[in-house]
């Protein structure tokens, strides 16, 4: 099939606003899907790319966070089809590569080399703008009317699934929930805390409730987030812009948290999840601190055999995962409703990032068309 236009929300410089503008998108090459978006979350890690703190390919179509229908497929797809609805993958794991082999396939070596280019698996992206190319993040590029994504990083769920509420499935819930389920196999009645209640955050709230946690305590510098962490399941919750936020929990939970994760992406807050942790306690590291920063932590406490792990899009698999929390957000068990701060066009894209930049909001999703 021939070239179709698109409108779409692109990344030049950084502390510039996005520009939505018109794009040529190439059909589906072999093994490629065509997506009609409707609807793709708006990630702080989408701002960290328009904040400077990390680099992108330029020009960029932002949006990783998305779901939509399938418009055409390339030749040779299978596990999909036109008018299928499908939440897309920002890490489209190949099958055959050793970590994919072994069951990691969020950390598949093709996945996450396109994912960090912003391209297909072939290297080259399918937007372009005036015969330059337009790259898309993670392998998606969701800020647009339409996209081509690779097979491997759509995964089919049921047509009776609201589109909008699947489009968060694809980074947001997959990231949180998924830490504390697949990453950290968080144990029925053991103690959490969360540092940072943010898109990501509330939904490693909402994990650990599901995991059945004993105490949840919710640190955030924002009382209304904190709030929303009680909605999401938290039981306990820590103002750290008010009082010290690991007194605070080793008073609640005395000795630390089995379990501490970081939800923030910052060097202090991930030292500070560490000291929340008990003896033998675990902290998962889902935020990524700025290019090149780095973390330090007292040595002494290995000797108390504490760990700390990172978290990749929450140990995602992805098509276990997403008809998974398909069907619990469709039996009442899992949040998603409650998530939506905001419904933003594709032309609102820029107050939707100020908002998210001034703590307003849980999460917005855009509607492109
Ligand atoms: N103490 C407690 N809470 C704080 C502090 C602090 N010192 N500073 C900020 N916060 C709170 C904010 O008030 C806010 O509620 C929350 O932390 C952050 O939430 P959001 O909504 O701004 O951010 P999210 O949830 O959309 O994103 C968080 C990530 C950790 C995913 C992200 O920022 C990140 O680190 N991204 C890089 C990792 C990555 O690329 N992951 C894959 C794609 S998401
Ligand atoms: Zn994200």
């Amino acid at each position: 099939m021939g070239k179709v236009q698109v409108k779409a929300a692109v990344f030049y410089r950084p502390h510039e606003p996005l520009a939505v503008q018109e794009l040529e998108l190439e059909g589906p090459r072999a093994g490629e899907v065509l997506v009609r978006i409707a609807a793709c979350g708006v990630c702080h890690s989408d701002l960290h790319f328009i904040d400077g703190l990390v680099p992108i390919a330029s020009p960029s179509v932002l949006g990783h966070e998305a779901a939509g229908v399938v418009e055409a497929v390339g030749a040779g797809v299978a596990s999909v089809q036109p008018g299928d609805h499908v939440v897309l993958s920002f890490i489209p794991s190949c099958g055959r590569c050793q970590y994919c082999v072994v069951g990691r396939p969020n950390l598949c070596t093709i996945g996450n080399r396109a994912m960090s280019r912003g391209t297909m698996l072939d290297g080259t992206p399918r937007f372009a703008r005036e015969g330059r190319p337009v790259y898309q993040m993670g392998s998606i590029g969701g800020f647009a009317s339409y996209t081509v994504v690779p097979e491997a990083g759509c995964v089919k769920i049921r047509g009776d699934m609201p589109l909008d509420r699947a489009a968060l499935l694809g980074c947001g819930v997959m990231t949180g929930v998924g830490a504390v389920i697949n990453t950290a196999r968080v144990q029925a009645g053991s103690d959490v805390a969360v540092v940072g209640c943010g898109g990501v955050g509330l939904n490693v709230v909402q994990g650990a409730a599901l995991a059945g946690a004993g105490r949840i305590i919710a640190i955030d510098v924002l009382a209304h987030k904190l709030e929303l962490a009680r909605q999401f399941g938290a039981t306990h919750t820590v103002d750290a812009s008010r009082e010290d936020p690991v007194e605070a929990v080793r008073r609640i939970s005395p000795g630390g948290v089995d379990y501490a994760f970081e939800v923030i992406g910052r060097p202090e807050t991930v030292r500070q999840a560490f000291d929340m942790a008990r003896r033998g306690g675990l902290t998962v590291v889902v935020g990524v601190p700025p290019a090149g920063a780095e973390v330090s932590l007292p040595a002494g406490a290995f000797l108390t055999e504490k760990t700390i792990t990172g978290s990749a899009y929450g140990g995602a698999r992805m098509p276990v995962d997403v008809p998974r929390l398909v069907e619990l957000y469709m039996s009442g068990r899992l949040k998603l409703d409650e998530l939506i701060s905001r419904v933003y066009p594709l032309e609102g894209i820029n107050d939707a990032f100020d908002a998210l930049r001034r703590g307003e909001v849980a999460r917005s999703i855009v509607t492109p068309l």
